[in-house]
């Protein structure tokens, strides 16, 4: 494959002509060209569906066409016109298919049946929904303790999925919710809460046309979250400031343009004058922002003493918040030499990105897993909290908090109780509304479903949607303790490694894509999902399904709930029938839900509410929380240090511009300049010499970590790149297999995908012919 990879300086601007020869490409590929473009024209739209890549929220302005060369690219993946079908399976066994690329896999195209693997002849085969839901129940009740299972959730899964998904396995009696977003957004999260009471974003769209100034923190929107850049270069014109911290020059940050409008693109982007890029080490942004908030610190000093207007908002400060001083003392005690040190950046720039702070009445802070994939995420998120509410920047327009999610519905699953360690008002009010007693205990994380099928503590996976085997750490682990199940099962759209990593017992169950007709006894049903800005609104599917027996995610759910539970402690073939009755039982148990159903009938849908944006602080204190934590000892893990020697470089595991997660829809990097390969690693230029190597050599990647395991990726190509020293970056998912296990975020367990510590090697042609059946 890397044969016929090249890499090649891009010179164009991010979007703009190549996205839409990109979009036309990927669109005439997928065979239903017509149907596609109507389907597009739907995205987004009222009465259209919900786009099914990213989380980003709408203008609330309606009527304008509003997808993404990204989008249309989801939307083309998923309505394909390839059948994965039973005679597919007849034709291929599994050793054949695990011996198929992750891209070859997805391609194949839409699964459009229920298959059960047969170990014997080593192959999937078909079978009825009602012997599938009868095996899955056959399993689930001979377990020894409901513990003994994991349901893993995907963030792509409707609000209304996840909320029979979460009753369904609480009423069966467990905790045990690993999600994708305990690899994702799982500390912002965590740090919002201990910061100012709540775990969401706190702006919405309007916000970003009054800020005057947005900082984008380890986020790629140029290729992850492509409808931001429309705010973003429209707040530039406005002459707001937009300021990036990022090791990486991304394209998609350096210039903005709009693919929508063809009279811009015809020039063929403009470097904006008014960004500033901020180059930081891996995890130096907590190092980095700390450095801000003792310049602000000095500055108010100074302001003090000659008596002008001051830095600080003290009115806010006085009003809203707590632990200040505390907060101040810290940013004292810690010392020049060591935030220049951590953050890779020197005092000069860090004053820099102080003043544009400064300069701005409203500031927005954004990040992404640039931010949450480290040990010390939570408080690099308290810290970006601290620095917000040191001039009151949470809770006025213009301004506030907004970890920018990732999959579309990832932040509604949370909100619809797909949480393994859920609030007791959770737990109270499903018991009270359903009338069972609810398990208490926290379950599962995806680490810890991980250590538990590893152990033989979990006997069942089962997942709705996502691809757990690639996308989580330490994938020869993973893949292993996935197998140890006696069951796996996976609802899914199309065929992807997770399917092939099989329990002694095995299921595909397919399902509606978020782009299909969803037809139930009472009619059409729509479904509803919650973005980054907690805006909530329904999504109908406008494309004939791919096949007549794939069914929706809640019915495939309540199929599986009503054989293992029988119509305990609900009616799911009722609820079933007319979605409308399960967003009743959501408005009697999830807060910010009364008249559910008669809110959505708001074109644009409605906001749910965010207690910090109105300035009602739901910690513990009841006021804004200062953390005063300290920076980290040391960046590199303990887990590293303990094996005594040093590494080569330290690995960020990302994106690239042709992929969605672990879907890869072609081999390229636009952006980035690389074409048809991805096995490969960039870093500086200086760097590859200073190890010995050259620019286009083959190396292996071996991650250190101190528990006598060899964790090694093989055959990947040096591309020198404009990136800092001692960095790396390579793509996810990949390099998984580098990631180990235990390396993962204090108080998140998310694996810290962004700081891999490794060494380079010289290719061995053994591992390359290896690498090459893997992949
Ligand atoms: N097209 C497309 N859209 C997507 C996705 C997709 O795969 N494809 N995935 C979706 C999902 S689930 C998510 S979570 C989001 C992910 O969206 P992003 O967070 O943008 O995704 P990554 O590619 O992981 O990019 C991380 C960025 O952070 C930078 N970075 C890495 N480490 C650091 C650091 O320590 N400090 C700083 N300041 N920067 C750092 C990297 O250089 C890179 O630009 O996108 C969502 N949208
Ligand atoms: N090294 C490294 N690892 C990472 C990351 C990283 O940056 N670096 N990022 C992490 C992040 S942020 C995330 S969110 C996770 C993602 O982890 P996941 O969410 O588990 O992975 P995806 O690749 O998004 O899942 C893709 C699969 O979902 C299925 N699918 C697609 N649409 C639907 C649908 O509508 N319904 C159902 N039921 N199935 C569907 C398809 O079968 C497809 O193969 O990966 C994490 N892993
Ligand atoms: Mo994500």
């Amino acid at each position: 494959m890397s044969d016929k990879g090249n890499i090649r300086d891009y010179n164009g601007p991010a979007a703009g002509w190549g996205a839409l020869k990109s979009v036309t490409k990927s669109w005439l590929g997928s065979e239903k060209p017509l149907k596609n473009l109507r389907a597009m024209l739907k995205t987004n739209q009222n009465n259209g569906f919900d786009c099914p890549g990213c989380a980003w929220g709408e203008s609330p302005e309606n009527g304008m066409v509003k997808f993404c060369e990204n989008g249309a690219k989801a939307v083309n993946w998923e309505s394909t016109g390839r059948y994965v079908t039973p005679e597919f399976f007849a034709q291929h066994s599994l050793s054949q298919l695990a011996r198929q690329s992750d891209y070859w896999l997805e391609y194949q195209g839409r699964l459009t049946h229920p298959m059960r693997y047969n170990a014997e002849s080593d192959h999937y085969e078909a079978i009825s929904w009602d012997d599938a839901f009868a095996l899955v129940a056959r399993h689930l009740n001979g377990l020894s303790s409901p513990d003994q299972a994991e349901f893993y959730t995907s963030g792509r899964a409707s609000n209304e999925a996840a909320f029979l998904y979460q009753l369904f396995v609480r009423a069966f009696g467990t905790n045990n919710f690993p999600d994708c977003s305990n690899m994702c957004h799982e500390a912002s999260g965590v740090g919002m809460k201990g910061a100012v009471g709540v775990g969401k974003g706190t702006v919405v769209f309007n916000d970003l046309e009054k800020a005057d100034a947005i900082f984008v923190i380890g986020q790629n929107p140029g290729t992850n979250h492509p409808r931001m850049l429309e705010p973003l270069r429209k707040a530039v014109e406005r002459g707001a400031r937009v300021v990036c911290f990022n090791p990486l020059k991304e394209r998609g940050l350096e210039r903005f343009q709009n693919p929508q409008n063809p009279l811009e693109m015809l020039s063929n982007g403009s470097e904006p004058t008014n960004t500033s890029y901020f180059r930081p080490a891996l995890g130096g942004d907590m190092a980095a922002i700390r450095g801000m908030a003792k310049f602000l610190l000095q500055w108010e000093r100074e302001a003090q003493e000659k008596g002008e207007p001051a830095i600080f908002d003290h009115e806010f400060i006085k009003a809203h918040t707590t632990g200040m001083d505390a907060y101040l003392a810290e940013v004292d005690a810690t010392s020049w030499d060591k935030i220049v040190e951590q953050s890779g950046l020197s005092k000069a720039e860090i004053e820099q990105a102080a003043t544009l702070y400064r300069q701005a009445e409203r500031v927005i802070m954004c990040w992404a897993m640039g931010i949450t994939q480290h040990r010390h995420s939570v408080p690099t998120v308290q810290e970006i909290a601290n620095l917000q509410l040191l001039r009151g920047n949470v809770g006025k327009p213009g301004a506030g908090l907004s970890p920018v999610r990732g999959h579309s519905n990832v932040q509604g699953d949370r909100t619809m109780g797909i949480d393994e360690k859920a609030p007791a008002w959770l737990i109270d009010a499903v018991e009270k509304r359903f009338n069972f007693k609810a398990p208490r205990l926290p379950g599962h994380n995806t680490v810890q479903a991980i250590q538990a099928m590893e152990e033989g503590r979990a006997k069942v996976f089962i997942g709705l949607g996502g691809n757990f085997a690639q996308a989580t750490p330490d994938t020869p682990r993973t893949h292993q303790a996935l197998r140890n199940c006696d069951l796996t099962v996976h609802i899914a759209t199309k065929l992807n490694r997770s399917h092939l990593v099989t329990g002694k017992d095995a299921l595909i169950l397919p399902c509606l894509g978020r782009t299909e007709i969803d037809m139930q006894a009472e009619g059409q049903q729509g479904i509803t999902v919650e973005d980054t800005f907690s805006m909530v609104h329904i999504s109908f599917g406008q494309l004939r399904p791919s096949s007549e027996l794939l069914r929706s995610e809640p019915a495939i759910i309540a199929g599986i709930a009503k054989a293992t539970l029988g119509n305990h402690p609900v009616d799911w073939d009722h609820l079933i029938a007319d979605y409308s009755r399960i967003r009743d039982l959501i408005a009697d148990v999830i807060p910010g839900f009364t008249n559910f159903n008669e809110k959505l009938k708001n074109p644009g849908g409605f906001h749910l509410g965010n207690s910090a944006a109105e300035r009602n602080w739901n910690t513990d204190s009841g006021k804004a929380q200062f953390n005063a934590n300290a920076l980290p000892e040391e960046l590199i893990n303990a887990g590293v240090l303990a094996r005594g020697d040093k590494p080569d470089l330290i690995l960020q595991t990302m994106r690239s511009h042709d992929q969605y997660n672990t879907t890869l829809y072609g081999l390229d990097d636009r952006y980035r300049g690389v074409f048809g390969m991805r096995e490969v690693v960039f870093i500086n230029e200086a760097e590859i010499r200073r190890l010995g190597f050259a620019p286009g050599d083959k190396v292996d990647m071996v991650s250190l970590w101190d528990d006598g395991r060899e964790r090694r990726v093989s055959g990947f190509t040096l591309v020198a790149y404009d990136i800092p020293e001692g960095q790396a970056a390579a793509y996810y998912p990949e390099t998984n297999p580098l990631v180990p296990l235990e390396s993962y975020g204090d108080r998140t367990f998310t694996p810290t995908s962004k700081f891999i510590a490794i060494k380079l090697e010289k290719a061995k042609a053994d591992n390359l012919i290896a690498s090459a059946a893997v992949n």
